[in-house]
């Protein structure tokens, strides 16, 4: 990824410090072709989760965090607003809050006054995306230092020299940690370790329990998930110009016990052949492509796997029922 000369200043609003964006340089629509080509065209066909969010899947997956059968967003809020000042307490004042996965910035700024921030750094796919959560934000919180910064680090976090010296507080919450594989998970906690730079991590987990709970959680009878799952295929048209119908496939979620994930996929209800330029391919009716892990952990294997990244000075903090919990590990 090469790096755009990029940075400007937001809007502008007199009187108020204005965030500052930057956006590291995206792929180029021909490697993301290619990508995603190749993953159709693999013997299990399979699509990386990131592209379940374009602009209309980030709204469907708003509306999902809202869905009662979808517990971690609002489990994971109940744990922060409960254990707030504990967590300031083990964490110490932070001088730069790095939010990884920003969106809308609003869980961050929750943090803001019991952790002391100084510095907020906004990390999301896109730059421009943060922009009015920023300005929003820098109205409500005028002394505050914030950088927004556009990266795709679903294959690498390495955070341009612009977020400054010192120890950094990453913060990683929602547990999004839980679309990597273990081993994905094992070396983007490693790179996290080392952008902590001898600061801390404070990440949220979704805990192991029962399949009933898990399956309805990613099978809503509202088909609000299923309805996220099956707009990647019009994501997929307009990126790879294939030409999937959306309405031969319909979406799958279940439990894979061995693996501790739940896993997503979409299923073809008949035969049908896909095309792009240069290629195609065939699926037959009940075919699936996999479309996203969803890993649920014990506290004690996520506690290791941390350990694993070189953090240490473990703390976790859960919910009543251990459905959630959220982690500070010390770098
Ligand atoms: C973003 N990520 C943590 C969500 C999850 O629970 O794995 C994405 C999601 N997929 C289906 N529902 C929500």
């Amino acid at each position: 990824m090469g790096e755009l000369p990029a940075a400007v200043r937001a809007g502008g609003h007199s009187g108020v410090n204005t965030p500052r964006l930057l956006q590291i340089a995206h792929d180029d629509p021909a490697a993301i072709r290619a990508e995603l080509l190749a993953g159709l065209a693999a013997p299990t066909a399979t699509i990386s989760p990131k592209y379940l969010y374009d602009a209309l899947g980030s709204r469907l997956f708003s509306a999902i965090t809202e869905l009662p059968e979808y517990y971690p967003t609002r489990t994971e809020a109940a744990i922060f607003a409960t254990e707030l000042p504990h967590m300031a307490e083990v964490l110490g004042p932070v001088a730069t809050l790095v939010d990884l996965g920003a969106g809308n910035c609003e869980k961050a700024a929750r943090l803001f006054s019991a952790f002391r921030v100084q510095r907020y750094v906004a990390v999301d796919i896109s730059a421009s995306y943060l922009r009015e959560s920023l300005e929003f934000l820098q109205q409500k919180h005028p002394a505050l230092d914030m950088l927004g910064i556009g990266l795709d680090f679903s294959q690498h976090l390495t955070l341009p020299a612009e977020v400054g010296d010192g120890p950094r507080t990453l913060f990683y919450p929602g547990s999004s940690i839980g679309n990597f594989t273990p081993n994905e998970a094992l070396a983007f906690l490693r790179q996290a370790r080392a952008e902590c730079r001898g600061g801390a991590l404070l990440i949220g987990v979704d805990l192991v329990k029962p399949a009933d709970i898990l399956e309805a959680a990613y099978d809503d009878p509202l088909g609000v998930t299923a309805a996220f799952n099956r707009n990647m295929l019009l994501h997929l048209n307009r990126l790879a110009g294939t030409d999937f119908r959306i309405a031969e496939w319909r979406h799958v979620a279940f439990l894979n016990a061995t693996e501790s994930r739940i896993e997503m996929h979409l299923e073809a209800l008949r035969e049908s052949v896909v095309q792009w330029s240069g290629g195609k391919r065939r699926f037959a009716a009940g075919e699936r492509m996999h479309t996203e892990n969803s890993c649920k952990w014990r506290v004690e294997d996520f506690a290791t796997l941390l350990e694993r990244a070189g953090f240490s000075r473990l703390r976790h903090w859960t919910d009543a029922r251990a459905w959630f919990a959220v982690f500070a590990a010390f770098s």
